[in-house]
């Protein structure tokens, strides 16, 4: 399908239910301290009961984070013109209001870069994204380390080695909401503006960090949208499907999205961590207690992308896989 340059702007919005509900706030995002020894249970738990938590702690010095998000601001306040030099995005590269190549669209723009050393980066980026994403990458690799000790998983890098690997198809992704003018009466009205549509991501690992600008939702087991309160000191971590797999259902690909703030501009950088294209992606054996079958039919991580990339962003990618 053709990807639409101006789409109609009726499909930037969803219904709210209660017009002017204020989003709920939920208590409790689970918060781990990565100096803290006991936060490798409460890795497990937050993977298990939400598949989405909030790291402290991290050791990714802030220095690299506002130099790459300087650049970000740079890039994405340039003229339209300048950017979609980077662009289309096919699948890398910049992109505006459409996202994929299958009908969605979101109040965004954005860059999608590859993350293999050798890529070509629009020009401010060089170096700095590399540096970004060594950092977050380390830390993503130390928490999946701390998850399969407290998993007792043999080997412990059993996960982490599948980003470290050198043909590890991971991506970073730059995305810029930027403000809406009629963002009040769309409000009044009982409309939310949708930045990022509902999705939950291939990889096995995602880490998002954001400006100080609200949006983020993630969608809970009882059925409710709760709003993530934004930190730009902290990363936020997601399970997605490729984990939900290897742990046979145990961690849950956390479904989420952005709804656009409308008055500020949000900016969110993220990570996507995913297996070499060869990888087998499958439930690990040492996690198959007693009858416990596999939840999913075999399949390597090139077959899940392909079948990816040709749904829409809301559909359950993984349910093509899952054994009935
Ligand atoms: C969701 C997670 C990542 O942002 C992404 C997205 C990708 C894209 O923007 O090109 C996809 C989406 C994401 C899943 C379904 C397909 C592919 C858009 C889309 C409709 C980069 C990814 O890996 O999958």
């Amino acid at each position: 399908m053709v990807a639409l340059s101006n789409p109609p702007m009726e499909q930037f919005f969803v219904k709210t239910t209660k017009p002017n509900t204020k989003p709920i706030i939920i208590p409790d995002i689970p918060l781990i301290d990565l100096s803290k020894p006991e936060s490798k249970q409460h890795l497990v738990k937050a993977c298990q009961d939400f598949g989405f938590f909030k790291v402290v702690n991290h050791g990714v010095p802030a220095k690299f984070i506002n130099k790459l998000e300087l650049e970000a601001v740079k890039f994405f306040s340039s003229p339209l013109s300048v950017k979609e030099k980077s662009g289309p995005p096919d699948p890398f590269g910049y992109g505006n209001k459409s996202i994929g190549t299958n009908g969605d669209v979101g109040w965004v723009e954005y860059l999608l870069l590859n993350t293999k050393p050798e890529s070509d980066y629009p020009e401010n980026f060089r170096g700095v994204v590399n540096d970004y994403v060594s950092l977050v990458k380390k830390m993503a690799c130390e928490i999946m380390e701390l998850l399969a000790d407290e998993m007792k998983l043999q080997p412990r890098n059993v996960f982490s080695k599948l980003l470290m690997d050198e043909e590890s198809d991971s991506v970073f992704r730059l995305n810029h909401y930027p403000p809406f003018p009629e963002i009040q009466e769309n409000e009044r009205n009982g409309r939310k503006l949708v930045g990022f549509g509902e999705h939950t991501d291939p990889q096995i690992i995602s880490v998002l960090r954001s400006n100080n600008t609200s949006g983020l939702e993630i969608f809970l087991r009882d059925g409710s949208w709760v709003s993530v309160p934004p930190d730009s000191e902290s990363f936020f971590i997601n399970v997605g499907d490729s984990l939900q797999v290897m742990t046979n259902g145990r961690f849950k690909s956390v479904k989420h999205r952005v709804v656009a703030n409308g008055r500020k501009s949000r900016m969110s950088m993220i990570y996507f961590g995913g297996p070499p294209l060869s990888e087998k992606i499958a439930p690990l054996p040492s996690l198959m207690q007693g009858e416990e079958g596999s939840l999913y039919k075999e399949f390597t991580w090139f077959e899940y992308k392909k079948s990816a990339y040709k749904t829409r962003l809301s559909d359950n990618r993984l349910g093509l896989f899952e054994k009935i």
